[in-house]
């Protein structure tokens, strides 16, 4: 596994869980309804996804806290891993080529890893998950190197096309063949923090595609949100991730520290500062600290408030609590939520 980690960027395995068919067929046939089909075969929706199922359901924090897997990923990495988020799709997500460093990175680089376990078999029609073998030893690109800085925020989604241009002309440049993933149910793909994958077309739309994704962190580490850095500009913004084994806080450390919570505040200043209406920012940094929704259940796991605004440029210049607004609208919507 660790040869063909380092090696190649990937790992195939069987789900080391002797009860994995029960939990797989019963997360399929309770999940069934909680899906918005209808916009997914309408085309509004690229995929069917539940984030961060594991808050209420016990088979999804199950499987995301594997301790075989756990003890795995922590002997190869060497340090302690923990799960910080699922995803739960019913279809391919079509999610185009990106690499998991620019959505969730650590400091120091690259103590994160996804695993993506198959629920039923898949082939080349129904979505399969693509990568690029090789393509995670690429340097970590930041949005320094792409010239994007956080205050183009509300161009956002046209910046990130930026990374999305330079991942295809990499893998094009030095010759490295898309692969697809024709797993069987119950075998798991680990990838590494910078491998470029996605998810292919969803060829027979008359398909599913049931699988889960569980992304990991290394603790000892800080944890970022590379995409809405400004690193030299003071700006970063680090998320407040939990263990999903436990339910607890995983702290940011630095070096053996934690980070300084002084240092976070006046990052988020840096953030209201740099805002077209510092007024409005002010206020908006107030409305976040004092939300009565800040800690709410339903939230998924590292639920960004700014970047659920910056995602949403509608929602900038409005005076909403950003909390409040994706429970009642956002979630339902479909809307992003972090970046
Ligand atoms: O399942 C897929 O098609 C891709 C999922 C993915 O890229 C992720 O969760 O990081
Ligand atoms: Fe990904």
């Amino acid at each position: 596994m660790a040869r063909d980690l380092n090696e190649k960027g990937f790992a195939i395995f069987d789900f080391p869980d002797p009860d994995i068919e029960a939990k797989m067929e019963g997360i399929k046939r309770d999940y069934r309804d909680r899906y918005d089909w209808q916009a997914w075969r309408d085309g509004k929706l690229n995929s069917l996804r539940l984030q961060d199922a594991w808050k209420s359901d016990p088979r999804v924090r199950e499987i995301a806290a594997n301790p075989d897997v756990l003890d795995m990923i922590s002997a190869i990495y060497g340090r302690e891993a923990f799960a910080f988020q699922t995803l739960n799709f019913a279809v391919g997500t079509q999610q185009e080529a990106h690499s998991d460093h620019a959505h969730f990175n650590s400091i120091p680089d690259r103590f994160m890893c996804g695993v993506w376990l198959a629920f039923e078999d898949v082939d080349s029609e129904n979505g399969p998950l693509f990568y690029y073998p090789g393509s995670h030893r690429w340097p970590s690109y930041q949005n320094e190197h792409l010239g994007v800085s956080y205050k183009q925020i509300d161009g956002h989604f046209r910046e990130y096309r930026k990374y999305v241009r330079l991942w295809n002309e990499l893998a094009a440049q030095e010759g490295i063949q898309r692969e697809i993933f024709r797993a069987r149910k119950g075998q798991a793909l680990l990838w590494s923090a910078n491998i470029l994958h996605g998810g292919s077309a969803q060829v027979d739309p008359s398909r599913t595609r049931w699988s889960q994704v569980t992304h990991y962190f290394f603790k000892g580490c800080s944890y970022t949100t590379p995409v809405a850095n400004d690193t030299f500009q003071g700006r970063i913004l680090y998320r407040d991730v939990q263990d999903v084994r436990t339910g607890e806080p995983v702290p940011n450390m630095i070096s053996g520290e934690p980070l300084d919570a002084r240092f976070r505040t006046a990052m988020l200043e840096q953030y209201a500062a740099s805002a077209s209406s510092p007024s409005r920012l002010l206020t908006l940094m107030r409305t976040l600290a004092a939300s009565p929704f800040r800690a709410n259940q339903e939230l998924p796991t590292g639920f960004d408030p700014l970047g659920y605004l910056a995602g949403n440029p509608d929602l900038l210049d409005a005076d909403i609590d950003p909390y409040e607004h994706f429970l009642a609208f956002g979630r339902k919507e479909g809307r992003s939520w972090s970046l």
